[in-house]
C-alpha cells in the first residue's frame, strides 16, 4: 500500500505520514524543506522498516510539480491514497487592507497547488483502477470569519473541488473525502503570523486545541474503511471550539 502526502515536513502531513508508516504503508513525502524531508525519510525507514520516496518541490510551481510526479518510478505508481494537505494561511487583514502577495500565496498554494497535484496524479489512479483522494479543507471552508476572507475563500474552493472530484472520479473507483478541521496547533499559526511565535501561541491561549495526531488518526480512519464505504466529509474541532468565531477559553 502506498500513500502520497503533500506537505509532510510539518504538522498534519508529517503526523499523517508517521501514522501510515506505522501501519506498514510505503510513503511518498513532499515539501519544500529538503533537510526536513531527508531527516524524516531516514526516521520513517529506520523506525518502521518501510520504503520512503521523497519529492522536494513547491506545489505552486507547475513545472516542479510535473517533473516531480514524472520522476516517480513505476514501482511507486500504485498509489492507494493521495492526501492533498499542503496549504497555509498568510496574514489576517480586512479585505480593504489585505496584502496582494499574501492573497496570491494562499490562492497559489491552497487552490492551484492542490489542482496541479490532482491533475497529475488522477490519470495514474485512473490507470490503476482505484484510489482515494483526501483533501484538506477547513472549518474556514464551511463558514467565514472576520479577517479570514481570502483564506476562507481558498478553503471554500477546496470544498467545491472536493464535491466535483467525487462526481467526476466516481466512474473510476476513486474515493474522495474532505477533512475540515478547526484549530490544530501546528506551524500553521506561525506561518499565518509570519514568524511571530508569541502571537501564534496566543491563538490557542486558554483552550486545548486539536493536535496534528488527531487529524492523522481521522485521515487514517477514512482511508481504512472497507472498499464499499466512503466518508464524504468530516468536520472536526476541539471540544472547546463551537465554530470559527466561538470558543471557550479558561480566561473568558
Ligand atoms: P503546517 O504549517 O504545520 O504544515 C504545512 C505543510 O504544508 C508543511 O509541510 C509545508 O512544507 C507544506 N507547504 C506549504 N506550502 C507549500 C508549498 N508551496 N509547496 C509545498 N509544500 C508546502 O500547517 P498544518 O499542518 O496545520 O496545515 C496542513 C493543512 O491543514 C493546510 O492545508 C491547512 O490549511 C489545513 N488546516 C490547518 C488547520 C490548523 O488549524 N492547523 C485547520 C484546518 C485546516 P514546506 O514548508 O516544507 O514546503
Ligand atoms: C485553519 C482553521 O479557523 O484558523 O484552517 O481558519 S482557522
Amino acid at each position: 500500500m502506498i500513500v502520497f502526502i503533500t506537505g509532510a515536513t510539518a504538522g498534519i502531513g508529517k503526523a499523517t505520514a508517521e501514522l501510515f508508516a506505522k501501519n506498514g504503508y510505503n510513503i511518498i513525502i513532499t515539501g519544500r524543506r529538503k533537510d526536513r524531508l531527508i531527516d524524516f525519510s531516514n526516521h520513517l525507514k529506520s523506525t518502521y522498516n518501510i520504503d520512503v520516496l521523497s519529492l522536494n518541490f513547491d506545489v505552486t510551481k507547475l513545472k516542479e510539480v510535473e517533473s516531480a510526479i514524472d520522476s516517480i518510478p513505476e514501482n511507486w505508481k500504485k498509489i492507494n491514497v493521495l492526501v492533498n494537505n499542503a496549504g497555509l494561511a498568510v496574514g489576517v487583514n480586512t479585505i480593504q487592507e489585505g496584502l496582494i502577495e499574501d492573497w496570491e500565496r494562499m490562492i497559489d498554494t491552497n487552490i492551484k497547488g492542490l489542482l496541479y497535484i490532482t491533475r497529475k496524479l488522477t490519470p495514474i489512479m485512473i490507470a490503476n483502477g482505484y484510489g482515494h483522494i483526501v483533501n484538506m479543507g477547513s472549518v474556514a471552508g464551511k463558514e467565514v470569519y472576520p479577517n479570514g476572507n481570502v483564506y476562507c475563500a481558498t478553503k471554500f474552493a477546496v470544498d467545491a473541488l472536493n464535491k466535483s472530484m467525487r462526481i467526476e472520479l466516481l466512474p473510476h473507483n476513486i474515493k474522495v473525502t474532505a477533512i475540515n478541521p478547526g484549530m490544530v496547533e501546528t506551524e500553521f499559526s506561525i506561518v499565518r503570523f509570519k514568524g511571530d511565535e508569541e502571537r501564534a501561541k496566543n491563538a490557542y491561549k486558554g483552550l486545548q486545541p486539536l493536535v496534528a495526531e488527531d487529524i492523522a488518526e481521522t485521515i487514517y480512519w477514512v482511508a481504512s474503511r472497507p472498499p464499499h464505504v466512503n466518508i464524504n466529509d468530516i468536520i472536526i474541532m476541539a471540544t472547546a471550539q463551537a465554530n470559527t468565531t466561538i470558543a471557550i477559553r479558561k480566561n473568558d
